[in-house]
């Protein structure tokens, strides 16, 4: 695709021979902001190379797992409000220096579409994140995001330190789930597992599934488990596994935080709902030289009416 000459020679170009006929490719959704569309046999996918951000996953015969506000930025340096943000090399405030960005940079910028692949099962795409175009980040490193859209929607993060010093690398998957209604689903999977309530910064211990009624934000610890989102209204469980964590997190800003952000109208805090595959708090990673870590989830919808 060339993109007419109106828009900034910014725009990050997509090599004509990634499309596969009849199963992806590019639309520019915004003026210097090219997306990357998938339909196959099992689902269909919107991916933006900035942040190579999953905006939206529908599988055959299902609404849509994803939400994305429909008034989310799409532009350079802001990161796309819902779909799966890419939080990378840390998850929320950086540890020791507050002038740099929340959730690290992998979301705030265009990525390269490297390869892509077609099976029975899937479709492959793989990007790359220009690291040494970071100066903040300082270290030598390479970051790739493997997406796979099919019956599951699969992502991997995989980071490999190729500098001489350890490189410590954290994260999170924030993946924003289309809910019929805040107030009537459930997740479970988190039962007896420790959390900290970061809107308090108290610890507990969950006990069976977790309603809501207000904000939360919470981040449970040295688990490796499967959550599940009830959801009775859509009639659907959405199953959200991960590897390479084991720390989850889930966030619903509530009635008083969405209406403090201007790019989520006041009243969508009742369609979604975040579950978030983490690296935080003492679950990051340090790689020496060559040492590889990968957080990755697979995102799967049971349909209940069946
Ligand atoms: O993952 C939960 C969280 O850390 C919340 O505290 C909230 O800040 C959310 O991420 C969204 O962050 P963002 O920078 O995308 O507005």
């Amino acid at each position: 695709m060339t993109f007419p000459n109106q828009f900034t020679p910014m725009t990050p170009a997509l090599s004509e021979d990634l499309k596969i006929p009849f199963e992806l490719w590019f639309l520019e959704m915004a003026p210097g902001f090219p997306t990357i569309r998938v339909s196959n046999a099992h689902a269909s996918a919107t991916i933006a190379l900035h942040g190579a951000h999953v905006m939206d996953y529908i599988p055959r015969d299902q609404q849509p797992v994803l939400y994305t506000s429909p008034e989310t930025h799409l532009r350079e340096g802001k990161a796309i409000r819902g779909g799966i943000p890419i939080c990378w090399p840390w998850f929320s405030a950086h540890p020791t220096n507050p002038a740099l960005p929340s959730h690290g940079f992998a979301r705030n910028r265009f990525w390269q579409l490297t390869h892509t692949k077609s099976t029975p099962e899937y479709t492959e795409l793989i990007f790359e994140l220009d690291t040494k175009s970071i100066e903040e980040l300082g270290h030598d490193c390479s970051v790739t995001a493997t997406i796979r859209v099919g019956a599951e929607l699969e992502v991997s993060l995989t980071t490999t330190n190729l500098g001489e010093n350890d490189f410590t690398v954290g994260g999170a998957l924030h993946s924003y789930f289309q809910i019929s209604n805040i107030s009537s689903i459930s997740v479970n999977g988190l039962d007896q597992t420790a959390f900290i309530d970061t809107l308090t910064d108290k610890t507990h211990t969950q006990t069976g599934s977790i309603q809501f009624d207000s904000e939360y934000d919470t981040i449970y610890t040295d688990t490796a488990a499967e959550t599940i989102i009830h959801d009775p209204g859509f009639n659907r469980d959405i199953h959200i596994t991960k590897k390479g964590s084991l720390t989850t997190v889930v966030w619903n800003p509530w009635i008083d935080k969405a209406k403090a952000m201007a790019d989520l109208p006041d009243g969508d805090y009742t369609e979604f709902l975040c579950i978030e595959p983490t690296n935080a708090l003492d679950d990051v990673y340090s790689l020496k030289t060559n040492e590889s870590h990968t957080l990755s989830t697979c995102i799967r919808v049971e349909d209940l009416s069946l």
